[in-house]
């Protein structure tokens, strides 16, 4: 049985680099990690790691003059030999996944010199992940690949063998920050701030030769809970004095820490309006402990009412984090970065962009991915979602030749630079992601933080070429499983950015009006007469109004607003006809039948990988395809059903709807 799938980093994708004569110069703990890297893959491959001679690869750590970026590196030749330059550690590992990518084209292709930087400097994952197993939330909040890799048994583990191999992974793809527990803090989770301390060490010491710097979770209550005062009040002396002492006695530990990660005011989580105080007086107050040591605070702007009236037709859940953020733009400390969910609701399928990416241009922002997949069929269902993110990060929310999300995130629009975040998909699974084809999502992620102009294709077709290298029927059966499983995904759940209609609190399977009575604000107003949620300034909820210029008025007017989100922004009947001819009903029958042939395509397409993708991976896939087509046609036939009973509107092309 398999012990640990090898994911992107099997020893054969090592077969150009480690059959040569490869010289490694530098020092640091991130070069040793290359050099490692080197004399693993020569032994495996019959190359060599050389100190002198002639070599057929420098990889060289050195400064140089004109550049200033430790993350970037220079490929190019000095004769026959393949060079890769690097000032900085985590430049040279960079430049050797990238030859560990590009195989043996790295040394018969161009012979450059070529420059390669991360367009955002911050690439980070967040975990999920508890230290204590929580009673309903398990080990993993919406975690599908079973236990933390982290934690066991209500402590850090000692075994770290398997984060070691994971921070070697996320150095392959150029992660550079990762948050270690869950951003819903616990009793147990809270200690890792002091009492747990010297484990968050362990594990920051596995991380750091891969050029990766940690993040604590943290609680705003902290000061009370941990330091026993009576209130954490942001703006009270002593509270300001427990979070610097504490902090300082974080990085006396771990000298780079990168900072903190917070959801205050948010589902629970204690915040500063206890107190009567903002978010930027709450963000502060940890900004000013870190600031001394470089660290940043990276403050959750996930705040809403979760505790609304369904009645209430006034309040809209997805204007709340815009209403809340907005007004303080420029109140934030230069070390704060507001961390926005990419899309105004949660995480679903489909959403246009948050507005509050548009709206604080003296904020440094970071926006928010999930790679775990709680709206998109845990890990149970194919759900490529590297084109989600590739068009999320690519929109212009102020229009054509305008800055894109990437742009602010990397601080290319106006303020400096915030990143890009995702919450992580790994678990203490085999395979890490559960479904074996959902690492392809892990490893997207990173590549697209790295260069979020990168073809989703094209980045398969990288991961492909690592993890199943050498088959191109497998290459080309993958391409057609995945490349458009998301919208796969989206054609048989809800229709047209509509959102949720999952099963409460469990947010897999269907459950057409599961949230529609509940206080979550996820509503789609589904009558005899049509659907849709008006989110208009001129009959709505106002929404539309909290982007700027063009898409204010795209969004606004159903003649502009695009087919995919037409739900999300507006109320209209069931023979609204959409830009593409089909009316709304139609359109909801068609893509039901469209969605579930498709995932019986897919499995039918894996079907006849039998022999040529390792057995396990074979029978897991199939297995969990099995899984997506029972679920497939419970969603078709639920949704299906569900507005036909509403709207008694037939299906024109006469398919069987229960
Ligand atoms: O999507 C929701 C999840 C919660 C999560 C929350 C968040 C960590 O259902 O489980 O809590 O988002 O992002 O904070």
């Amino acid at each position: 049985m398999l012990d640990v799938h090898p994911a992107w980093l099997p020893a054969s994708a090592f077969r150009s680099v480690g059959s040569r004569r490869v010289r490694v110069v530098g020092d640091g703990p991130v070069v040793a990690t290359v050099r490692a890297e080197v004399a693993a893959a020569t032994a495996e491959h019959g190359g060599a790691l050389v100190d002198d001679g002639p070599a057929d690869l420098e990889l060289v750590c050195a400064p140089e003059d004109g550049e200033t970026d430790p993350e970037a590196f220079v490929v190019g030749r000095a004769g026959r030999t393949a060079v890769v330059r690097a000032i900085g550690g985590p430049g040279l590992l960079y430049g050797f996944h990238h030859l560990v990518r590009q195989g043996e084209a790295a040394f018969t292709g161009e012979a450059g010199p070529q420059r390669h930087a991360p367009r955002q400097p911050v690439r980070m994952l967040d975990h999920w992940d508890n230290v204590a197993v929580h009673p309903v939330m398990g080990q993993v909040e919406r975690g599908y690949s079973g236990g933390s890799i982290f934690y066991a048994d209500g402590v850090v583990r000692a075994d770290l063998s398997r984060v070691r191999s994971y921070a070697r992974l996320l150095g392959s793809i150029g992660v550079n920050r990762v948050g270690l527990n869950n951003v819903n803090v616990g009793p147990a989770e809270a200690g890792l701030l002091t009492d747990l301390l010297p484990d968050v060490v362990r594990l920051a010491e596995v991380f750091r030769p891969h050029g990766i710097r940690v993040h604590l979770s943290v609680s705003f209550a902290a000061p009370v809970t941990l330091g026993g005062l009576p209130t954490a009040d942001p703006l009270d002396p002593a509270v300001r004095d427990w979070w610097a002492r504490t902090t300082a006695d974080v990085y006396a530990a771990i000298p780079d820490f990168g900072g903190y990660v917070i959801k205050a005011d948010s589902e629970g989580q204690p915040g500063p309006f206890a107190y009567g105080r903002d978010h930027a007086d709450g963000a502060n107050v940890l900004a000013r402990a870190l600031a001394p040591f470089g660290g940043t605070v990276f403050w959750r702007a996930f705040v809403y009412d979760h505790h609304q009236d369904w009645r209430d037709r006034s309040t809209d859940r997805a204007r709340a984090a815009h209403d809340h953020f907005a007004p303080l733009d420029g109140a934030f400390d230069p070390n704060v970065v507001v961390q926005v969910k990419a899309g105004p609701m949660d995480f679903q399928a489909r959403e246009p962009l948050s507005p509050v990416v548009a709206a604080m241009p003296r904020t440094r922002l970071a926006v928010e991915f999930q790679v775990t997949q709680e709206y998109t069929g845990h890990q149970k269902h194919v759900c490529h979602l590297v084109p989600q993110w590739r068009e999320m990060l690519g929109f212009r929310p102020w229009g054509e030749g305008e800055p894109t999300v990437a742009d602010v995130a990397a601080g290319r629009a106006a303020a400096p630079a915030g990143g890009v975040v995702a919450v992580s998909n790994v678990g203490d699974d085999p395979f890490w992601t559960g479904h074996p084809l959902a690492q392809a999502n892990l490893f997207g992620f990173g590549r697209l933080a790295w260069d979020e102009r990168l073809a989703p294709e094209a980045v398969l077709d990288e991961w492909i070429g690592l993890t199943y290298p050498g088959d191109p029927a497998v290459c080309q059966a993958l391409h057609e499983i995945m490349d458009g499983s998301w919208l796969t995904y989206e054609r048989y759940t809800a229709p047209l950015g509509v959102g949720f209609m999952v099963r409460p609190g469990l947010h897999y399977g269907p459950a057409v009006d599961g949230y529609e009575y509940s206080r979550w604000g996820t509503y789609h107003f589904a009558d005899r007469d049509g659907v849709g949620v008006d989110r208009t300034r001129a009959t709505g909820t106002g929404f539309t109004g909290q982007y700027p210029a063009p898409w204010r008025d795209r969004y606004e007017s159903t003649d502009t607003c695009p087919d995919e989100l037409l739900l999300f922004f507006h109320h209209v009947p069931y023979g609204h006809v959409l830009h593409s001819g089909t009316t709304v009903i139609q359109h909801i029958y068609d893509t039901h039948f469209a969605g579930h042939d498709e995932v019986r395509r897919m499995a039918a397409t894996w079907a006849g990988l039998e022999g040529r993708v390792p057995a396990e991976v074979f029978d897991r896939v199939t297995g969990l395809l099995v899984e997506q087509l029972r679920c497939a046609t419970e969603w078709r036939d639920q949704v299906n059903t569900y507005f036909w009973r509403k709207s008694g509107v037939p299906d024109a092309r006469g398919r069987t709807i229960h």
